[in-house]
């Protein structure tokens, strides 16, 4: 049975269940966009927002989106530009946009090898074998760089390759270098930095669709926004104003109003757009501030 959402609705693509699942769904929820019981069925329809959800493995999300199955879609940047080489190769459409980068899902793809085995440039890894599910992103590599090695294809547990004797040398991803660790291998080079994406299909969208990714975009970035900034309240001689301001990481504008019953002093409220450190609280004390708050913001809109 063919999957059919309204044709005025948004379809948006997501991993169903993996690294990017919980946060995917965390973004929607911060755009206030309702999905009830995630992840049960294949497509669910908001019931607060045009958009519907496709539940999907990250892998299937580029050809989805690029053959204008779905209109959007969150994936990584490394399966993105993994599908659209393979496309290229096989001679089918690979256009997608991408909307916006995302804050999560960061890691890099990394050639790793053996702790023992020494490495000094990519020269090292001619004629070798070097087992990823990434072919076609290191045969990009090793065609740049002019190397000629066997690139082994394995679509999971690539870490154990060198110890099954599959391959001499590993091309995997990598977020915090533990599983590198604990199977005894280095990585030697990041070929890839990835982050997760929305991206958007070529094909034309109507109106009312537009429209709506407009609204969703809009959301997106006062999220992304919001993500680092902080609202920073304190009091501050009047004298010293000047100076604080200057302290205040990224902020524009601040609003400064009367404090009651103390004409040298005054209230400064500051929305900053980077993260406020202790260090900086320490500064804006020593500047003369005091009763200095630092207070989350959720959403902004400017
Ligand atoms: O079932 P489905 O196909 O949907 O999921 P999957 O198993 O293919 O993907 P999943 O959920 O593991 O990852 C989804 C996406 O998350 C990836 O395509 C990346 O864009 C992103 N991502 C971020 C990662 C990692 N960090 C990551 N650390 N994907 C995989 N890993 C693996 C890596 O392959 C290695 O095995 O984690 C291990 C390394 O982690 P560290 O922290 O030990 O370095
Ligand atoms: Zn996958």
């Amino acid at each position: 049975m063919p999957v059919t959402s309204a044709p005025n609705r948004l379809r948006l693509a997501v991993q169903k269940s993996g690294r990017l699942s919980t946060d995917s769904l965390e973004l929607l929820a911060s755009c206030g966009i309702r999905v009830k019981s995630p992840k049960e069925r294949l497509l669910l329809h908001s019931d607060n927002f045009p958009i519907d959800l496709l539940f999907v493995r990250d892998d299937d999300i580029p050809q989805l989106v690029m053959d204008g199955v779905c209109d959007l879609g969150i994936v990584g940047t490394n399966v993105l530009e993994e599908a659209a080489l393979e496309r290229r190769t096989q001679g089918s459409a690979s256009g997608y946009l991408v909307e916006r980068p995302l804050d999560f899902g960061g890691c890099r793809l990394a050639i790793a090898l053996p702790e023992e085995k020494p490495y000094a440039s990519a020269k090292d890894l001619q004629g070798l074998r070097i087992a990823t599910s990434y072919p076609q992103l290191t045969k990009r590599f090793l065609a740049e760089q002019k190397i000629s090695a066997e690139v082994v294809y394995l679509s999971g547990s690539v870490e154990i390759a060198p110890r099954l004797g599959l391959a001499e040398v590993i091309c995997d991803l990598v977020a915090s270098g533990s599983t590198l660790e604990a199977n005894k291998l280095r990585a030697v080079e990041t070929i890839f930095k990835s982050t997760a994406v929305l991206l958007r299909s070529t094909h034309q969208l109507p109106a009312e669709k537009t429209h709506t990714l407009e609204i969703l975009l809009r959301r997106i970035d006062g999220v992304q926004k919001a993500a680092g900034a902080k609202y920073i309240m304190l009091h501050a001689p009047k004298t010293a104003l000047a100076e604080i301001k200057k302290l205040l990481p990224g902020s524009e504008n601040p609003t400064v109003l009367p404090l009651a019953g103390d004409e040298s002093k005054v209230a400064l409220h500051a929305v900053c757009s980077e993260a406020v450190f202790w260090e900086t609280m320490e500064s804006l004390k020593k500047a003369g501030a005091s009763s200095i708050l630092v207070l989350p913001i959720e959403k902004m809109m400017l």
